[in-house]
């Protein structure tokens, strides 16, 4: 296979056996199940310390599996455990831990049914959250209003009349958003500046406007947010958002007459560098007028892949709280590592500098997914063994170590039969909601492991004496592990009766259940955030790195993005004309993507060969697929508070290409 794919893909087979690339080969083949874990455990027990072993984790991977994962990583004695959280909604947890306590939304499918507006922020749901567009609807046939903040006009949230592109409306063909803010990228802290100073200028006349009784009861900071906020300058905000006054003024109304506001994001906010401070003044925004821990009203980060929330409940975390080690202690009879772990970020320039010898995936496609393909890619090949745990091929396969490991595992909608019999799992989504996953369909091989099974033979191969876990018990019959996880996480009391309900059961939410805000100081925090307009030089363009209908992250299913009218083609650059006519460039022409140089004598990253798209975007900025413009995002740029990679604002110039264009960079 070609160690540069255009799509970022391999291909999408099943993989049906365990397979193995020995050291200098340039191909797989087959190895035995015992054979793959005996070459494993020889490789983990021979790094000179646990902390020189990583151990990733994508979003997929179901509560039992994950918690036996962390158990088997925590016993061998490290903290290195990456997942694709880094990558995603880590400032979310981040600023929503330091303000409100609790990490996780606040709001409830009913609380979403029965607002009266909704603020859908950097988001695409018509294609990413398709189901979320059903409850909106639900929301607007009980009067609520909705108002969608994005530089896009995403289809499913607007009616986009575009003659040359003409694009399908989602659902019942009215637009949910009644107002649309097409904002520059990274404009939304200033916006939510802005609005949270109209409320203050609005309560010296009215005190209604903010909810004076619950910022007295449960908040604190209110002073230090009125003084900096006093400050604000409209100039900066006009800058930072490309919106006009009236825009402004037209969302404060709306916002003023709503008695319960939900705001929900997603990628849009948390992949900028001030993503955490952006969140923590949508968090002041909602404590302003009391919107937290009431029905109706709350925080809602709308997250990706399908237990990505769960996999974090049940410790997949490269720092974990002392709490947690404790209970894993406690209920095990062992002292697991208290030092942090290494994030994403973090375990790329470990490898790419040499200290780290194992590379373990439990599903996801790291090379694809991780910023700055180039670095990732050669730092992957600095290993002694890469392994992954994965349902497809993907390039994470072909950019591998000195020697590869392919373990493939049975996907969710496949039986899961073990010594025990048919065995459930289990997941919780963006709401706190636990339930259980059943395998109906034959699995494609009978040569397939559960991921649990995989994990729990390569801790019984990996640690031998060295613990006392049962690995094979936990394998038989999983509701042995959710009893211990019943011992060690909070909330999961009764587990496996609760689980076995068909509507699942919900996670305790201390602020969404009693206004109690498990925070530094007992309160809900409001915080200062300090407004930076981003500075793009001189003919440059903000570029975010978007997903296409027809992908689903790294996987590509096909080469169209229908609500955009994108066909047959992933390599195009959407951008506003007037910025096109700025720069001389035209519709229909061919650019590279060209990146700021890191310093004077480096060479500016490059993505070959894009087509540029005149489209409705917010001028100076920019939009292209990621995984194929990973190879932009500088692995040094991440959010502050968060390191999560700056994937959508990455600076670059459109560069006309001069001479025939480079070879394996086609459309
Ligand atoms: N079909 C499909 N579904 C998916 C996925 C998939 O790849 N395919 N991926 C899953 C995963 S893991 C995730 S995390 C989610 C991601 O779901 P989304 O976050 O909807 O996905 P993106 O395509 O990254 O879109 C980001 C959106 O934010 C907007 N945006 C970009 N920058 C800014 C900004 O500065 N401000 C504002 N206000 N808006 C901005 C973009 O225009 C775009 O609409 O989707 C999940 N669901
Ligand atoms: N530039 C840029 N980069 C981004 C983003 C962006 O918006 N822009 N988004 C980021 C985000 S939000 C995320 S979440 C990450 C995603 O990062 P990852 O989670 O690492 O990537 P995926 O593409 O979701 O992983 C797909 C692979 O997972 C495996 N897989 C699928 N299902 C299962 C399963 O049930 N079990 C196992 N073991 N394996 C399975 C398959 O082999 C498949 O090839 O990418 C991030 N990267
Ligand atoms: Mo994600």
């Amino acid at each position: 296979v070609g160690q540069r794919q255009t799509t970022g893909e391999v291909g999408r087979g099943r993989l049906t056996e365990p397979v193995v690339k020995r050291p200098g080969a340039d191909h797989y083949e087959p190895i035995s199940w015992d054979g793959a874990f005996e070459l494993l455990a020889h490789e983990l027990n021979a790094v000179a310390h646990p902390d020189r072993a990583v151990f990733y984790t994508s979003g997929r991977t179901s509560n039992e599996a994950a918690f036996t994962y962390q158990l088997f990583v925590r016993q061998f004695g490290t903290n290195n455990l990456p997942d694709c959280s880094n990558l995603c909604h880590e400032s979310s947890g981040v600023a929503l831990t330091e303000t409100l306590g609790v990490g996780t939304g606040s709001v409830t499918l009913d609380d979403i049914v029965h607002t009266d507006l909704v603020l859908v922020v950097g988001q695409n749901p018509g294609t990413n959250h398709p189901r979320m567009l059903t409850a909106l609807e639900h929301a607007k046939d009980n009067g609520a209003q909705v108002i969608a903040i994005n530089p896009l006009p995403e289809a499913g949230l607007l009616r986009f009349k575009n003659p040359q592109r003409p694009t399908r409306v989602l659902g019942r063909g009215t637009p949910l958003a009644d107002l649309f803010l097409q904002i520059k990228v990274n404009g939304d802290l200033a916006l939510f500046q802005a609005l949270n100073r109209g409320l203050l200028d609005r309560a010296a006349t009215d005190p209604s406007a903010i909810d004076r009784d619950f910022l007295d009861e449960h908040c604190d900071g209110f002073e230090a947010l009125a003084a900096h906020l006093a400050a604000l300058d409209w100039g900066d905000v006009h800058r930072a958002t490309g919106l006009t006054r009236e825009e402004i003024d037209a969302s404060l109304a709306m916002v003023l007459a709503a008695d319960r506001i939900i705001v929900c994001w997603a990628m849009g906010l948390t992949q900028h560098r001030n993503s955490v401070p952006t969140i923590r003044e949508i968090v002041n925004f909602l404590l302003l007028r009391g919107n937290v821990g009431r029905p109706g009203a709350g925080v809602c980060p709308v997250r990706g892949h399908s237990n990505v929330q769960g996999d974090r409940t049940m410790g997949i975390y490269e720092r974990p709280k002392a709490p947690f080690l404790d209970a894993l202690r406690d209920e095990f009879g062992f002292e697991p590592p208290r030092e942090p772990g290494h994030d994403v970020v973090d375990a790329i320039r470990a490898m790419r500098d040499g200290e780290v010898d194992v590379f373990f995936g439990l599903g996801g496609n790291f090379v694809s997914a991780a910023p700055d393909t180039d670095v990732t890619s050669a730092a992957m090949a600095r290993c002694r063994l890469t392994a992954h745990v994965s349902t497809k091929l993907n390039r994470s396969h072909t950019v591998c170590g000195e020697t590869a490991l392919i373990l493939p595992c049975l996907g969710r909608t496949e039986r899961d039969v073990q010594a025990g019999g048919e065995q459930y799992v289990t997941v919780e989504d963006s709401m706190g909601m636990v339930h259980a996953s059943r395998g109906r369909l034959d699995p494609a091989s009978p040569h397939l492991l559960s991921e649990v099974a995989i994990v729990g033979r390569l801790a019984a191969a990996t640690l031998g004496e060295r613990s006392d876990v049962d690995w094979a018990s936990l394998t038989a019959e999983y509701s042995a592990i959710r009893a211990h996880i019943e011992a060690v996480v909070p909330g999961f009391d009764g587990f496996n009766t609760r689980s076995a309900a068909p509507e699942g059961f919900a996670l305790p939410h201390p602020v969404r259940d009693s206004r109690t805000f498990p925070t530094a100081t007992g309160k809900g925090r409001l915080s200062v955030n300090r407004l930076e307009v981003l500075e793009v030089p001189h003919g440059h363009l903000v570029l975010q790195t978007i997903r296409s209908h027809d992908q689903f992250n790294t996987t590509i299913y096909g080469l169209d993005d229908r609500y955009r009218g994108i066909h047959q083609g992933r390599r195009v650059v959407f951008a506003h004309a007037d910025d096109l006519a700025d720069l001389g460039l035209a519709d229909g022409q061919v650019v590279d993507l060209v990146g700021i140089p890191d310093g004077p004598d480096a060479a500016p990253r490059r993505a070959g060969s894009f087509r540029v798209v005149a489209y409705s975007v917010a001028r100076g900025t920019c939009a292209a697929y990621f995984p194929e413009t990973n190879v932009l995002v500088p692995l040094d740029s991440t959010a502050e508070g968060s390191n999560t990679p700056t994937s959508k604002s990455v600076i670059v110039r459109l560069c006309e290409i001069v001479g025939p264009p480079s070879p394996g960079d086609g459309v």
